[in-house]
């Protein structure tokens, strides 16, 4: 398990991609709506690892909602896992609390799923693996 990118929900992504293309001076390398999350993604590689801004793209979004609460800022880390499906279920029997039972479609040919902050010390963890082509 390694952190395959952290996720920052933001107001505005033009604005998020530029401010972070000159923080990281690397290009935003790839842009993906994402219908089943209600988000807008942008992702910038930095080392080893990416950053993925995420916009709303409905007022129902849960990036809105974490913005009207919150404010912008840090959203979740992501773990890349071997077998997700797997993970799921020794995390399940840890304990944890899985947001679902089985992995969806998330951005960046990945499927993924989420671990509610409570169980994650008010960390929103998403586990993610990479579909290969
Ligand atoms: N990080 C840390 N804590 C968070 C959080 C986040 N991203 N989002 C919500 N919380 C906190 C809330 O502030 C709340 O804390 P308090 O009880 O102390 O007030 C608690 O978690 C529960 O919040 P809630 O109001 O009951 O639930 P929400 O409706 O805010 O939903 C969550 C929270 C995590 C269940 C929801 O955001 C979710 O299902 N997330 C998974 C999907 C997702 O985040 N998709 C976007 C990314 C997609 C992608 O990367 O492709």
């Amino acid at each position: 398990m390694y952190i395959d990118h952290i996720g920052i929900a933001v107001k505005d992504l033009e604005a998020a991609i530029e401010t972070y293309e000159k923080l990281l001076q690397t290009p935003c390398y790839k842009r993906e709506v994402v219908e089943s999350q209600n988000v807008e993604t942008a992702f910038l590689q930095t080392g080893e690892s990416k950053v993925e801004l995420l916009g709303a793209t409905d007022p129902e979004s849960v990036i809105n909602k974490f913005i009207e609460k919150k404010g912008e800022g840090m959203h979740h880390v992501a773990f890349e896992v071997d077998d997700i499906q797997a993970e799921i279920k020794r995390l399940k029997s840890e304990g944890f609390t899985l947001l679902s039972d089985s992995p969806k479609p998330g951005a960046d040919q990945k499927q993924i799923v989420f671990l509610h902050p409570k169980s994650s010390n008010g960390v929103l963890v998403e586990l993610c693996q990479t579909v290969k082509q």
